[in-house]
């Protein structure tokens, strides 16, 4: 499975409308922005399921559309994936639901984690926070481009770094093995611009 250098994550917490949110979303697919994942860890499933839908209308014949958490908001707003964090549903239940197309992420934040996720039928693992960020509540320790590397060499599934990835450091996150960089908040200032200033050092 192949993933784009750039996996771009909308988090509704950084759009107090959710109209910002949605021109975030096309600004990203007019750069060229290909893998989208929406984040909601405030709001309602009804909410989630709302903004899921508007996001599909809207850019959902560009980009593939991955839901954060939810499984089953996955099905009903007809989106490509799911990324799971530790304590969500286990591949495995995630993967019953969603069928074998959809993609299947999973979080990992240790060299423990990766070596479960792996036994896994996730098309990708996610490895951070690789540096500070202030876009998760209670982030795990830091992993650092170390923790990229060692997540490299454990697992042969596509690779997502995430945790304060920005165009300054997006080269060194590639570089130490990873397939991807995540990105929240380095994408919303304008997202345009910002992300074509990633694909510019990603090349
Ligand atoms: N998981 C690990 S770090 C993180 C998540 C969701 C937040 C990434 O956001 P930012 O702003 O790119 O550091
Ligand atoms: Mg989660």
């Amino acid at each position: 499975m192949e993933l784009p250098r750039l996996y771009a994550i909308l988090d509704a917490s950084c759009f107090p409308e959710a109209p910002g949110l949605l021109a975030a979303a096309e600004e990203l697919a007019a750069a060229g922005v290909t893998l989208i994942q929406y984040r909601n860890k405030q709001g309602s499933a009804r909410q989630m399921l709302e903004a899921a839908r508007e996001l599909k209308r809207l850019v959902g014949s560009r980009v593939k559309l991955i839901l954060n958490d939810r499984a089953d908001l996955t099905l009903a707003a007809g989106f490509d994936g799911v990324h799971l964090g530790q304590g969500d549903l286990s591949p495995q239940a995630a993967r019953g639901l969603i069928g074998p197309d959809r993609l299947l992420g999973v979080s990992t934040h240790n060299p423990e984690q990766i070596a479960e996720a792996c036994k896994t039928d996730a098309d990708y693992l996610a490895i951070g926070p690789v540096f500070a960020t202030d876009s998760k509540a209670n982030p795990d320790p830091v992993v650092g481009l170390d923790g990229v590397r060692r997540a490299r060499e454990l697992t042969r599934k596509a690779l997502v770094a995430i945790g304060g990835i920005t165009r300054n450091n997006a080269r060194s996150v590639i570089e130490a093995g990873a397939d991807s960089v995540a990105v929240i908040s380095d994408l919303i200032r304008d997202p345009r611009k910002s992300a074509e200033a990633f694909f510019e050092v990603l090349r």
